[in-house]
Parts: C-alpha cells; sequence; structure tokens
C-alpha cells in the first residue's frame, strides 16, 4: 500500500504535476489528494478520452509528462485519442496513465466489471501500451521502483505506458475541500417523488451508479415488476437507450440520467432533441458530483443544464429543487406533446447501505423485454 501523498510527490520529483482523468471509486483516496493539492494543475474531464486530449494539449504547451487518471470502465473511451493520436506511430505523446483495475479475476466485483477486468491487459498489450501492475501487497519502495521503471520506459519511447492498479492500493486520505449541501432534496427523495407521479407501466431507463441502485431499492421495497432498464455499465449512454426504446414503443419512456453522465456524452442531447419523441422524457439529477464513485465534482452546479437541453432543440426544458417543483414539473414534462427535459437540483448524500440488483443483467433484461413487448 501507498498513501495518495507519498504517490502523489514521487510523480513531482518526476516532474509529473499535471493530473486530469475521470474519478474511480478504486482510485477515490488518490483523486480527493490530487483535487485538494494539485488545484489548478488538475482537470476532470467530461470522459476519458477527453483526458488523453487534454494530457496532448499540456505536453505539446510544456513538454512535460501528464498524467491520466481512470477506471478501467473508460478504456474504450481513450482507444480512439491514444491510438490515433497519442501512439508513437502518430504524434509520440508521453504520458502516465494510472488504471483502476475493477473486475480483476479472483476479486468480487459487478457483472459489468468482470469482462472488461479479465480482457484489460490483454487491450493494453494489443495496444502496445507498457504497463506495471500495481498490487495491493506492495511495499511502497516496490510502488515507487514501478512507478520509476514506466517513467523511463515513457521517456525513453516517448509514448503512453501505464500502471495498473489493484483494490486497496491506495491508504485513506480524509479530503479538505468537503462539498457543501446546497439543495434541500437528496437524489432518492427527488426519485421516489418522480415514481409516485408518473403512470406505474413508464419505462424508466435509469442511469450508472446510485441511481439504478436507489431505482432498484424502491421496487425492491414496493415489489413491484416494472420496465426498467439499469445502465449499469456503459456511463454516458442511458440516454440513447431510453431514446432507442421510444422510437418503437407509444408508452411513456423516461430516462433518469445523473450530471457526470450527461456531461460524458452530451451530444446526444441535440440527437435526443431532434428525434422529438413524444413519449420521450429526459430527467437529469444534478447533484454536481460524480457521487457513486467518491462525490468528486462535475460542472453541474456551473451550467444550466436545462438552458443547454433548451438550446440543443428540446421542445419543453424545466428546472425544479423542491418537492412541489418537481411534482408540478414532472406532470408538465408528462402532459407536454414533445421531448422534454427537466433538470432537478439534488444534494449528495446516498445512503452507504444501498443495496445492488439481485437479479443478473440477463435476467432483469428479459423481465424488461417480457414487459414492454407484451
Ligand atoms: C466510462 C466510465 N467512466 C467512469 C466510470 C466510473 N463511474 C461510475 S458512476 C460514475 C459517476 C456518475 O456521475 P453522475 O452521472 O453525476 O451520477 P452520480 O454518481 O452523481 O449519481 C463514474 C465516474 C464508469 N462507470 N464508466
Amino acid at each position: 500500500m501507498i498513501s495518495p501523498k507519498s504517490f502523489y510527490e514521487h510523480l513531482l520529483k518526476h516532474d509529473i504535476s499535471f493530473f486530469t482523468g475521470v474519478p474511480d471509486s478504486l482510485l477515490k483516496n488518490l483523486c480527493f489528494y490530487i483535487s485538494d493539492h494539485a488545484k489548478k494543475r488538475h482537470i476532470i474531464a467530461a470522459n476519458e478520452g477527453n483526458a488523453i486530449a487534454l494530457a496532448i494539449g499540456y505536453y505539446l504547451s510544456s513538454n512535460k509528462v501528464p498524467m491520466i487518471y481512470l477506471q478501467n470502465s473508460g478504456l474504450g473511451n481513450i482507444i480512439n485519442p491514444l491510438l490515433s493520436l497519442a501512439d508513437k506511430d502518430v504524434y509520440s505523446i508521453p504520458m502516465l496513465l494510472v488504471i483502476g483495475w475493477r473486475g480483476k479475476p479472483g476479486v468480487k466485483d459487478e457483472p459489468q466489471h468482470k469482462k472488461q477486468g479479465r480482457v484489460m491487459l490483454n487491450m493494453l498489450k494489443s495496444m502496445e501500451i507498457e504497463f506495471e501492475i500495481i498490487r495491493n501487497s506492495d511495499s511502497q519502495d516496490q510502488i515507487k521502483t514501478k512507478i520509476n521503471r514506466m517513467v523511463e520506459r515513457i521517456k525513453i519511447q516517448k509514448m503512453p505506458c501505464a500502471v495498473v492498479i489493484e483494490k486497496d492500493v491506495f491508504k485513506k486520505y480524509n479530503k479538505i475541500n468537503k462539498k457543501r449541501f446546497r439543495y434541500e432534496l437528496s437524489r432518492e427523495d427527488a426519485l421516489h417523488i418522480i415514481l409516485e407521479n408518473i403512470r406505474k407501466d413508464s419505462i424508466i431507463v435509469s442511469t450508472t451508479g446510485f441511481t439504478s441502485r436507489e431505482l432498484y431499492e424502491y421496487r425492491k421495497n414496493n415489489c413491484s415488476r416494472n420496465p426498467d432498464f439499469y445502465t449499469v455499465g456503459g456511463m454516458g449512454h442511458a440516454s440513447q437507450i431510453a431514446l432507442g426504446i421510444s422510437i418503437n414503443k407509444k408508452k411513456e419512456v423516461i430516462c433518469l440520467d445523473g450530471d457526470g453522465s450527461v456531461l460524458m456524452h452530451m451530444g446526444s442531447l441535440a440527437i435526443n432533441a431532434s428525434i422529438n419523441k413524444k413519449n420521450y422524457k429526459h430527467i437529469v439529477f444534478n447533484n454536481g458530483a460524480h457521487e457513486s464513485v467518491g462525490n468528486q465534482p462535475t460542472v453541474g452546479f456551473d451550467i444550466d443544464m436545462s438552458m443547454i437541453a433548451k438550446y440543443s432543440g428540446y421542445s419543453l426544458t424545466l428546472r425544479a429543487h423542491t418537492k412541489t417543483q418537481v411534482i408540478k414539473a414532472v406532470k408538465k414534462i408528462l402532459n407536454h406533446k414533445g421531448t422534454a427535459f427537466l433538470e432537478v437540483l439534488v444534494k449528495s448524500n446516498a445512503r452507504s447501505d444501498l443495496s445492488r440488483p439481485d437479479k443478473t443483467p440477463i435476467e432483469n433484461k428479459k423481465q424488461l423485454m417480457s414487459l414492454i413487448n407484451k
């Protein structure tokens, strides 16, 4: 194990002092330390591919090696800019990737992480990216030696190299910059209000992380079988899944999204609006954070998502943050004969005892398909 401080300071010794990436629960203590200490030399990117691009720009303008952090779920997002820009055969950009290894074979994890965890090392090998695995049994000195080896390779080869991080490598770090609650409703409160004010047969597509877990928990406690699709992986794609369903169905299709998820692939807003299906309703819980992986900030509270949706072409866009406002807004979007968008501003304070779906994704899919294709 290593403290985030020692890891960070070791990178500084190598003159690695710019950090960008998308947060990961497994790397959260490192992410907190970087947020507290790197300040302006740290940018939380909208998606992992963007982080690679930012790192390229940083290198071009500083001649220094940047560090990019990500969960291995984000590997798909980085492949294109890595292979078609940063690679030795193209612009040859040195950078250090720090990848959280979810779904490592032999370690219990959720279904969406298993395949990615199993194939990740082979994916890195086939991309010709050299890497070191940092194990939780490694001593601090062993970890530093592995980083030294990778940094040396990066500098000689002038290309991206990676350290793959097992679970529990980083010691706990208590962040200094704690977030203050700004809004009265939690996402779970808002979710319950919405579920109680929509038609019971509405098809719901929920985004990655706590939103899906809170929806699942509600169904479990109410013993109901509903047409829900939990977007357990594929962060940022829930709204397009919902759109794909809505084009074949007359029933209301409601996407329950998160600010981090919308930001990750924000171009989809314009596509949702352009299709203008009147049964398509998009609700975003904006808590200004990636709460599911440790509450690292997004730009959610610095922007007005309902305005972005409006100018992307949604014919009705609303914002709400109190119970009365949410009830009114839900009624309005459901009565509206066109694509509608509701931004619900909430606080981050999810319960720590949230359960996870006890059915497999395939069982969930079968239940959904049997309910909507009767
Ligand atoms: C491509 C990808 N990158 C990163 C993750 C890790 N991850 C899971 S949930 C989440 C945060 C989602 O943020 P948001 O949509 O705002 O929802 P919240 O967690 O705040 O409810 C992240 C970063 C992931 N699953 N997939």
